[in-house]
């Protein structure tokens, strides 16, 4: 006489293999069911035949055509009539630099004492960008540096800020003038404070 748990045990046993049997048929039916429906539609097998079918009704009157199409058209295998097109992209240009507009940046330093300046001349690239250390070594004495096209002071190009020595600035960049030529520079306090300016 088999324990009740025993009986349990092989219902359960018996509901396992019920249970996998199932899932095999499912799954073969799965399997068999896409292809095998594609191929047997209108009870063709060979789907060599059916494209030829195809090929022959494709030259038919549209009249003619029409039922046939409408009986061929699902089995047409739509998979090998997609045609991939290659896409070809030109690659877009690498962004070259230039540096046309903004030239080498130029660091000029030029120092006052005993009421003139350390150089007589200072030069500087053609339109570049110019940045004027100025040191003031006169204790308790304004100067500057003021940059202009000539000694007659009709066009200013740059004017530094009066520093009283010792004291040193770095006066804001300007830009040099693009045409080459001997400009002038000066201590708007003391005029006699001057020298060439030179863009090469
Ligand atoms: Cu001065």
């Amino acid at each position: 006489m088999p324990t009740p748990q025993a009986i349990f045990m092989r219902k359960q046993k018996i509901l396992q293999g019920l249970a996998f049997f199932i899932v095999i048929v499912l799954i073969t039916l799965a399997i068999w069911t896409g292809p095998a429906a594609s191929i047997m539609i209108n009870g063709k097998i060979n789907l060599y035949e059916q494209w030829k079918k195809i090929d022959s009704v494709k030259s038919l009157p549209t009249s003619k055509l029409l039922p046939n199409i409408n009986s061929t058209r699902n089995i047409t295998p739509t998979a090998s009539k997609i045609s991939t097109t290659l896409v070809t992209r030109t690659p877009t240009k690498k962004p070259s630099i230039t540096l046309t507009s903004a030239k080498k940046s130029n660091n000029i330093t030029i120092t006052a004492t005993g009421f003139a300046f350390d150089q007589k001349s200072v030069t500087v690239p053609a339109g570049s960008q110019v940045f004027i250390m100025f040191k003031n070594q006169d204790v308790g004495i304004p100067h500057n540096v003021a940059i202009y096209t000539d000694s007659t002071l009709k066009n200013q190009i740059f004017k530094g800020e009066i520093i009283t020595g010792p004291d040193q600035i770095t006066y804001p960049s300007f830009k040099a003038p693009d045409k080459p030529g001997v400009y002038f520079f000066r201590c708007d306090v003391h005029p006699m404070m001057n020298g060439q300016f030179i863009v090469k």
